[in-house]
């Protein structure tokens, strides 16, 4: 009588132990949910790289960059609103970038090049070539 109370016991803690089991096991599809699977593997590099310029929180980053003649610079639309990248003296106008979008100059001759985007005042940059 005594021993089967025992082996009942023991196969209760062996239910306890299986659940303990199937809950550790089952907590890990949780953590690889896509909303924080994806974003730290798919979000790319975290800053502009050295001849790229993000439009990023309706800014130019970095506003101000200086650079040497010949050097191509590729603007990366960042943000989920267009934006464009117009030359104040019109050496160089992009269209309307979207999210994503990109647009590249390449400046050949020493000096300073501030642009702006037409859609957004205050969102000003310069390039200075030497
Ligand atoms: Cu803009």
């Amino acid at each position: 009588m005594k021993t089967k109370y025992f082996s009942y016991l023991i196969l209760i803690l062996i239910v306890i132990g299986m659940n303990g089991c199937s809950k550790s096991s089952s907590y890990i599809p949780v953590n690889n949910n896509p909303g924080s699977g994806v974003n730290p593997g798919g979000g790319g590099t975290t800053s502009p790289g050295a001849n790229e310029v993000w439009m990023q929180n309706t800014a130019f980053n970095p506003s101000t960059k200086t650079i040497t003649a010949g050097t191509t610079i590729t603007w990366t639309n960042k943000d989920a609103a267009s934006h464009d990248v117009s030359s104040l003296t019109g050496v160089f106008t992009s269209p309307a970038m979207g999210q994503g979008a990109t647009f590249n100059f390449t400046f050949t001759t020493a000096g300073t090049y501030n642009y702006s985007c037409v859609f957004h005042q205050g969102m000003n940059g310069t390039i200075i070539v030497q």
